[in-house]
């Protein structure tokens, strides 16, 4: 039987940045993750960088790559109707920006450091359940190479994605779930060819949504709304291309660059919260306590902005012994939470095409993107949500 301070399950960036976060604050942890460290270090996921989810990632140690090689986007590109219309953040926020940088590469570079100077990061160590929550000595059971363990903690925090096991350490009379589908999925694609836009285009259409994203200077990331259950193997590349094209045009000239597409996935919308975010010496973090649609950017976001204020709160108990942050986690976290929730559906029901919509809801549609191309005020709603808020100022 092994013992740890903070039993973490999951080694996502929730789970993998607050192992970090916490090792810096001298309160040691042990990291199982369910898969082998390749899956984990290949996921395709996320790219957006909030300002703080920078901040925090530098505080952990992993800044030094993420400054050499992420790109700093200054704004988004509005397209409906026709016509582009750009959101510019730093005039709008008074300053702020965000950061192109790959959730694979932000993986990878917490793993490397907490290989090389953390606690216990198990990989292949799936976590079947947890138990004790209202008692001082939680325990997790798992199984790691062929057998099974138990690790007593002194707190569990669970960082287990939207299917893992910790969520069900809440007993069913406390815990609330809120969640809303989307009658529609994306369809993404990574194409090995230089991005033909120098920032995010999020397109509204009568054809449906397409984003356009990049990894690096000379990989793009593109995205299409696609009907629920659609199978990518229907969609040969150059129908890919075409499909961009059409919803991507503008009244003027513009050519989108093709290049090989190297992966095809289908994702699913999806809009989930768990409440409350804590049971006794059980936290939930990340994705494993909610779930946003990618439109708004937000996932990775919210997921280092829980971690970094449980973090704090481990360091006040650690330091001075008061569990105040600790009991607040919970409603602090929330607060941002139900803000990221927000936006995401905001973004994703403006933009996207509901197969049952009517042409009134279209023309509401176009009259909500036509107020934030022409309102300050309605311009920095967007751009103050998108960038994001310091952790802690929502609080
Ligand atoms: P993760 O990344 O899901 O990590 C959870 C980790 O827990 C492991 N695990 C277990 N380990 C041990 N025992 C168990 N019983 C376990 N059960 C699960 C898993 O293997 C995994 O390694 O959650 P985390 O760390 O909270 O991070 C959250 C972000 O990954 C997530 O919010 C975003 O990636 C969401 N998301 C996207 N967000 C964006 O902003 N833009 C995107 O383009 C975007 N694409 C995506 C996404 C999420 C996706 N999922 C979850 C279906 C695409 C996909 C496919
Ligand atoms: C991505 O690059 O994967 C990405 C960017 C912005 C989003 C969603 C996904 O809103």
């Amino acid at each position: 039987m092994r013992h740890t301070t903070v039993g973490i399950i999951g080694g996502g960036p929730s789970g993998l940045l607050l192992a970090r976060l916490l090792h810096r604050a001298g309160i040691d942890s042990v990291v199982l993750e369910s898969r082998d460290r390749t899956y984990v270090e290949q996921r395709q996921r996320a790219g957006i960088l909030e300002q703080a989810t920078v901040d925090a990632l530098r505080a952990a140690g992993a800044g030094e790559r993420l400054d050499r090689e992420g790109l700093v986007h200054h704004g988004i590109e509005l397209r409906f109707d026709g016509r582009a219309h750009r959101i510019d953040f730093p005039a709008l926020t008074g300053g702020r920006s965000v950061m192109v940088y790959a959730q694979t590469e932000v993986v990878k570079d917490l793993i490397a450091l907490q290989l090389g100077e953390g606690g216990p990061l198990l990989f292949e160590a799936q976590a079947h359940a947890v138990e004790g929550a209202d008692t001082d000595r939680p325990r997790v059971h798992y199984t790691h190479q062929g057998r099974e363990q138990t690790l007593t903690c002194e707190y569990v925090v669970g960082c287990d994605g939207f299917h893992g096991v910790a969520k069900d350490a809440l007993p069913e009379g406390v815990r609330r779930s809120y969640e809303r589908s989307y009658p529609y999925s994306w369809l993404g694609v990574l194409a090995d060819v230089a991005p033909s836009y120098d920032e995010l285009i999020y397109a509204h259409s009568p054809r449906g949504f397409a984003l356009g994203s990049l990894r690096s200077p000379s990989v793009s990331r593109l995205y299409l709304q696609v009907p629920i259950g659609t199978d990518p193997a229907d969609w040969p590349d150059e129908r890919i291309w075409d499909e961009l094209d059409a919803r991507f045009a503008l009244g003027t000239p513009w050519t989108l660059r093709r290049g090989p597409i190297t992966a095809k996935s289908v994702l699913p919308l999806r809009s989930h919260v768990t409440e409350p975010m804590r049971y006794g010496r059980v936290f939930l973090a990340g994705d494993a306590a909610h779930i946003v649609p990618p439109t708004g950017a937000k996932g990775l976001n919210l997921a280092a902005a829980d971690v970094v204020v449980l973090a704090r709160a481990f360091a006040q108990l650690k330091d001075s012994g008061s569990a105040e942050l600790l009991d607040a986690y919970s409603a602090t976290c929330l607060r941002r939470v139900w803000r990221a929730e927000h936006f995401s559906y905001f973004m994703t029901s403006t933009l996207h095409t509901d197969p049952g919509q009517s042409p009134f809801e279209t023309r509401l549609q176009l009259s909500q993107l036509e107020r934030i191309a022409s309102s300050g005020h309605a311009a920095a709603e967007l751009a103050e949500n998108y960038a994001g808020l310091p952790i802690g100022s929502d609080a």
